[in-house]
């Protein structure tokens, strides 16, 4: 089986962790192919940066698609692109985000999700509303660190979210946390032993809904929101569009 995990960043350090932390987890038999957006912002933190990252990601879906990927993985916690992914590709596309909300519904009544900016928080919510999982969310907090942060050894970053962990567990009558960013995705495991309840990864999480939906054999419905692209005029320079390599 074959698995594209694309980062919608452009940063491709953070691709490398998420990549590490898949073929971690990815059964024998798969394959785990991983690329990042050569088109758009180095880290996504809120909207703009959001909506700016989608061609970029769009291009990286459709050159996976003719290279024989059988489900996508997208490695933003925001789900960026996620429906227009689905719509584009006839393979199962999960984000990371979706994927951790739900694993973290099947071992913990509630949780709390924490991430990185402020300026994240917003979307997540709106996120988390839309997966059907706002009654099982007690609380989106954000560490207050920059995604790049992730990326810088020797910075602060863990010992922040480790300390917005125990506020939430503290606070919000949480029982497990999910990390709010691809970047995270090696932290889990410590952080899991440290406070002593289940802390979600969606690489992770991700990875293995996407293989046990390629062994359904089951892909995206094409028949509402995600069918197909329709044929459409076009005025400008399209980056959705994967480039012929030189
Ligand atoms: C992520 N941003 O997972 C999100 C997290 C965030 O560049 N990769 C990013 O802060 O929204």
């Amino acid at each position: 089986m074959l698995i594209h995990l694309v980062n919608p960043n452009t940063t491709r350090s953070m691709t490398e962790k998420a990549a590490l932390a898949a073929r971690a987890v990815a059964a024998p038999g798969t394959e785990i192919r991983a690329d990042e957006s050569r088109d758009g912002p180095a880290s996504i933190e809120g909207p703009y940066d959001g909506a700016l990252a989608v061609p970029g990601l769009l291009a990286r879906i459709e050159a996976a698609i003719a290279a024989g990927a059988e489900a996508h993985v997208i490695a933003c916690f925001d789900d960026t692109g996620l429906d227009a992914a689905r719509a584009l590709s006839p393979h199962p596309v999960i984000g990371i985000g979706e994927a951790a909300c739900h694993t973290a519904s099947l071992v913990a009544d509630r949780f709390t999700v924490v991430t990185t900016l402020s300026r994240s928080v917003p979307t997540l919510r709106a996120n988390i509303a839309r997966y059907g999982l706002a009654g099982r969310c007690a609380a989106v907090r954000a560490a207050e660190v920059p995604v790049l942060a992730l990326e810088e050894p020797g910075s602060d970053a863990c010992r922040r979210i480790s300390a917005e962990i125990a506020r939430a567990l503290a606070e919000d009558g949480s029982e497990a946390i999910v990390l709010g960013c691809a970047g995270m995705t090696d932290l889990a495991r410590a952080l899991s032993r440290e406070h002593g309840v289940p802390v979600i990864d969606g690489v992770t999480a991700a990875v293995v809904m996407a293989e046990g939906l390629v062994r359904q054999g089951l892909a995206t419905s094409k028949r509402g929101g995600w069918a197909s692209p329709a044929p459409k005029a076009w005025i400008g320079r399209r980056l959705d569009q994967a480039r012929v390599e030189a």
